[in-house]
């Protein structure tokens, strides 16, 4: 049987030694309300846009709502959106500006690379069981100690829209054996008997949840019957650790043909993050 209890909250005023101590100590840290209710309503609707008429806006929910049938990663309306919603050039931006780069500075408590691979998450009612399986990003980003998720609520989620949930201080013993398992990425990792208290809370708009690359986490399913869950997600590293080349591909190029950088960059107006990362010193 596993029980939850709620995030334990960071606050980015507290002196920077104490937050990385917390982080190392429980493998994340949950920031309320850190990124800008303008910034997350732009990227929703954005998305939006894109998502349309999949997807829609609820006014008096403030949330998405689906219309029709329910899908998820890898689903034919999903494939269909995703292209376009990663060709947003403020989605790729939205990693790189000065709110998210000091918060990670903060946590790594040195200069920072973010990861070039941007993720957008969706999750409609109706489709149990295709929720994100418990998983360490170490084994599914093939990446070392200094790495860690960062992970953006666009709006607010509630307990029955699918909220992510972590597993405190899993990242303490290392990489585990992974078995085969449903949902996405489509593999789950070993929980040892004793590690049953999982940490989560309702999310609400531009709450921020940064765990370590060996933290277990994992998506709750989207048990509601309307609202949808949309977010935001990349990894970092301090400066110079070294990048697996698959960091380095739009997810999911490797399975929608026309997903690559070419097509990503056409319509962009700045060419500033294009192939940022040509000239990283530690790429593998
Ligand atoms: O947002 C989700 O559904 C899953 C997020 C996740 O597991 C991850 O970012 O690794």
């Amino acid at each position: 049987m596993s029980s939850n209890l709620e995030f334990v909250v960071s606050d980015k005023n507290e002196e920077p030694e104490i937050l990385r101590a917390r982080f190392q100590d429980l493998g994340y840290l949950f920031f309320k309300k850190y990124i800008a209710e303008e910034k997350c309503n732009s990227m929703l609707h954005s998305f939006l846009d894109e998502i349309s008429p999949y997807l829609t806006y609820d006014k008096d929910a403030k949330c998405p709502v689906y219309n029709g049938t329910p899908f998820s990663e890898t689903d034919p309306q999903w494939d269909e959106v995703y292209p376009k919603m990663q060709a947003l050039e403020e989605f790729h931006h939205f990693f790189h500006e000065d709110d998210v780069l000091d918060l990670m500075r903060t946590v790594s408590g040195t200069e920072v690379f973010v990861y070039p691979i941007k993720m957008a998450r969706i999750s409609t009612p109706g489709k149990l069981g295709y929720e994100t399986p418990p998983h360490q990003d170490a084994h599914s980003h093939h990446a070392g100690p200094t790495m860690a998720g960062i992970w953006v609520a666009l709006h607010d989620v509630t307990l029955q829209m699918g909220r992510v949930k972590v597993l405190p201080g899993s990242h303490k013993q290392g990489v585990r054996r992974v078995f085969e398992a449903e949902g996405v990425g489509g593999v789950q990792c070993e929980i040892f008997p004793d590690e049953t208290t999982w940490h989560v809370s309702d999310f609400e708009k531009g709450d921020v949840l940064i765990f370590h690359s060996c933290c277990i986490h994992k998506a709750e399913p989207n048990t509601g019957d309307r609202l949808a869950r949309i977010s935001v997600d990349t990894r970092f590293c301090d400066f110079g650790a070294p990048v697996f080349f698959t960091n380095l591909e739009p997810h999911h190029s490797w399975r929608i043909e026309e997903l690559n950088w070419d097509y990503i960059y056409r319509n962009w107006q700045s060419e500033k993050l294009q192939r940022y990362w040509q000239d990283y010193p530690n790429l593998f």
